[in-house]
């Protein structure tokens, strides 16, 4: 598919915003949907619509079988071995509090550390700092590099005998940068320690084999790749899942319950209490196949054109701050020196351009920066040189507009 036809598959893309057509540069918060996806969702709710593993009725069986197929779409899109290591969760948020809740609380004690880095996104530090404080174990932070990388040396150092997780962004979210999870994986083995991978930015952008970047867990959300918001994955190890217990007790996860005692179903249901996201999951696997359509490395390669083009325009711009590393994945957080984010941002939506301002829930690595705020732009599949074009004419105005203030 060129750009031209994946362009055509996004009804959202072709409207006005404020007199101008929309340039939409903020599918790391959220992505955009395809036809397709919406159409997946829309035929469940007027063919399908039924509750799933339930009762013997033909709408029933024919929900189970999409909701189970999505899941066999999503082992095969991560290579897991097993259905039963993929579960269906709210999203990465969700993802990564099974693992703190689940592991964390059942195999941390006083003196046990947590790897993260200075980098994570909040819904990778809150969990673990919540879980730390309940178990007595300690949180440690891998520093960064002045561009935003880290150092195989510093991850050496940081993960020592008494680490027990290391929780780690596979991108992060307002650097772009691509951590080496194989590396740092290696590293976490050796001292007995599991890795959590938070791949929000990971999933959507990349070919992900769970096998050969050898981490315990990935956790990741649909609605970052072309699928529906309320649906995302946990990908554990099987004998880790085995071992843990769920997170929410109720419908659906349940083998036997008596009046006082209860036993669970096997993998992956003992984690999906309740009626679970049936018409998410069905766009999820609506998602993956059109993403498996124009093919995960030429979305990363397209992604990697686009952001190499929007660095050199950003690089021959003046009076701006470029943040993170110069190799780094589809997106560029930045700031235009004493015109705030937040104004930015609203100047460039007057123009149909939407870029995301604020904290992009990453305080701590704000503070890092140095500032209290950043404007974001974020590429995916759709997104043109014409984009950038339209972004970078905006910034000018900005500077124009904001020129006569100071
Ligand atoms: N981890 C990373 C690295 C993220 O970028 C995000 C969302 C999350 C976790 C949480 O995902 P959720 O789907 O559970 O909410 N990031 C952003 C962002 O950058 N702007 O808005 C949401």
């Amino acid at each position: 598919m060129d750009l031209h036809a994946i362009r055509q598959e996004f009804p959202i893309l072709h409207q006005e915003v404020n007199g101008h057509p929309l340039v939409y540069l903020d599918s790391s918060a959220t992505s955009q949907k395809p036809r397709s996806v919406i159409e997946a969702v829309d035929s469940y709710y007027r063919q399908d619509n039924s509750n799933v593993h339930r009762g013997v009725h033909t709408l029933g069986t024919r929900a189970t079988e999409n909701y189970e197929g999505a899941r066999e779409k999503v082992r095969k899109f991560i290579n897991a071995d097993s259905t039963k290591q993929v579960i269906f969760t709210r999203g990465t948020t969700t993802a990564i509090n099974t693992v703190a809740h689940s592991y964390g609380r059942a195999n941390l004690s006083s003196g046990d550390e947590i790897v993260l880095t200075q980098m994570e996104h909040h819904s990778n530090i809150i969990p673990w700092q919540q879980v730390a404080k309940a178990t007595g174990a300690e949180l440690k932070y891998i520093p960064l590099q002045p561009d935003g990388t880290i150092t195989l040396e510093d991850a050496a150092k940081t993960i020592t005998a008494n680490t027990k997780i290391v929780a780690i962004s596979h991108v992060s979210n307002v650097l772009g940068t691509v951590n080496p999870i194989n590396e740092v994986a290696e590293l976490a083995h050796k001292q007995d320690a599991v890795i959590v991978v938070d791949g929000a930015q990971g999933a959507p952008h990349m070919k992900i084999d769970v096998e050969d970047l050898n981490c315990d867990f990935y956790a990741f959300s649909g609605h970052k790749m072309c699928a529906p918001t309320g649906i995302g994955v946990l990908y554990g190890r099987k004998t880790l899942l085995e071992n843990m217990e769920p997170f929410e007790f109720g419908g659906e996860m349940i083998d036997f319950v008596n009046l006082y005692d209860s036993t669970w179903k096997e993998l992956p249901w003992k984690f999906e209490g309740g009626t679970p996201i049936i018409a998410g999951a069905i766009g999820l696997g609506a998602a993956i196949d059109f993403l498996n359509e124009v093919g995960m490395d030429n979305i990363t390669k397209h992604e990697q054109k686009i952001v190499s083009y929007a660095m050199e325009k950003f690089q021959a711009l003046d009076g701006i701050t470029i943040f993170g590393p110069q190799e780094r994945a589809g997106l560029i957080t930045f700031n235009l020196d004493d015109v705030h984010p937040h104004d930015t941002a609203t100047v460039l939506d007057a123009e149909g351009i939407a870029v995301r301002a604020g904290h992009h829930c990453a305080q701590p690595l704000m503070r890092w920066l140095e500032v209290t705020a950043t404007a974001r732009a974020s590429f995916y599949l759709y997104n043109t040189e014409e984009d950038v074009d339209r972004l970078v004419e905006g910034l000018l105005k900005t500077k124009e507009y904001f020129g006569d203030v100071f």
